[in-house]
């Protein structure tokens, strides 16, 4: 019998390494989140090592690959990995199910004993799990930062009875992201015209963005909010919001980038770059191109330039690898909206 038990033990530690590696790998090169994957690699050490428990001649004379009915039995699923996020799903799960058979066997290997190290692994796999898959589902938002325009609908230029029609036109004109800025609004209004961008922007596979508020992204069925500095902080937003709700933040400055950065904001929007006065309706002086410049180097995040741009002012955008842009007043000038969208886009794709 008890060759039979190490024998099962010898093949779940396998397993269990070769999930926990897959995982890791994804969040390693694909990823290229190196918080998550050093605590999965700090996990699978620590596996390593409560392994040692075990005797490696008890493990190894239980091993018999020749015998194993089922060695070379992939399921049909196995073949047909969708996603990424499938992959990544099916190898969380495979350590964490075998890491529930090896805690079973040490169970009653010995009996009575209190505390076992393979059930505390197991439920970090759990929270590595959820962060994982969180990720995975939000990274695919990421991607319509590329090269994009990011327009937002905001109150002081959208009359209250057009905002599902202005979605339309920056969305025609080429928009890839389209954020809500409603300010001096009750939030039942807020919420009504949000259901109502969101409704457009999914029927147009266009990202939506609901500014300021948690909750009326959550109601709106929004892709995800943007909070300013005075806003809740992002580590808290995460706490209410559903995993696959991206979280942008503004910044004003390097030292509030870099501060940002610390707890993982989906995209971070710099400015105002230049000079603009849509923001409170006072002039505020743009803190310049350079600072961009040196925040897209240093980060892989999307970085969204905002504030007093213009094709004119833009021009030098490429060159400086900033692949988004935001804006509010260009876009309405002379109610030219599509071709205003088309003219940013022009600065911003290659
Ligand atoms: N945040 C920084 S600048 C700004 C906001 C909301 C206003 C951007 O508007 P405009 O008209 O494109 O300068
Ligand atoms: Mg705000």
């Amino acid at each position: 019998m008890d060759a039979g038990i190490y024998s099962a033990i010898d093949a779940n530690i396998n397993r269990a390494l070769e999930g926990m590696r897959v995982c890791e790998d994804i969040l390693r090169f694909v990823i290229r989140n190196a918080a998550l994957s050093a605590k999965l690699k700090e996990t699978r050490h620590e596996f390593a090592e409560a392994v040692k428990r075990y005797s490696q001649i008890d493990l190894l004379y239980g091993r018999d690959v020749e015998s194993d009915s089922q060695k070379f039995y992939d399921a049909k699923s196995e073949k047909n990995r969708d996603s990424l996020i499938d992959l990544a799903k099916s190898n969380s799960h495979r350590a964490m199910e075998s890491m529930r058979t090896i805690e079973e066997f040490y169970k009653f290997l010995h009996p009575g004993i209190d505390e076992n190290p393979f059930q505390k692994i197991r439920f970090m796999l759990y929270a590595l799990e959820k962060e994982m898959i969180s990720i995975l589902l939000r990274q695919d938002k990421h991607r319509r930062f590329n090269k994009s325009l990011y327009a937002i609908l905001d109150s002081s230029y959208v009359r209250n009875d057009e905002y599902a029609k202005m979605a339309e036109r920056l969305i025609k004109g080429g928009a890839s992201v389209i954020q809500l800025r409603m300010k001096n609004y009750s939030t039942g209004k807020v919420l009504e015209r949000a259901k109502e961008v969101s409704h457009v922007c999914r029927e147009n596979d266009v990202l939506f963005i609901v500014n300021d508020y948690p909750d009326i992204t959550i109601l709106s069925g929004a892709d995800g909010v943007h909070l300013g500095q005075e806003d809740l902080p992002v580590m808290e937003a995460r706490r209410i919001l559903p995993p696959d709700k991206i979280i942008g933040v503004s910044t004003h400055s390097m030292e509030q980038a870099m501060s940002a950065l610390q707890y993982e904001p989906d995209y971070i929007a710099l400015g105002p770059i230049f000079e603009t006065g849509t923001k409170n309706n006072i002039l505020l002086d743009g803190i310049g191109e350079d600072v961009l410049k040196e925040l897209i180097k240093i980060t892989e995040i999307p970085i969204v330039a905002i504030g007093g741009l213009c094709p004119e002012k833009m021009a030098g955008f490429k060159d400086l690898g900033c692949s988004c842009g935001a804006l509010v007043s260009y876009l309405y000038k002379e109610n030219k909206i599509e071709k205003n969208c088309r003219m940013v886009l022009n600065c911003l794709k290659a």
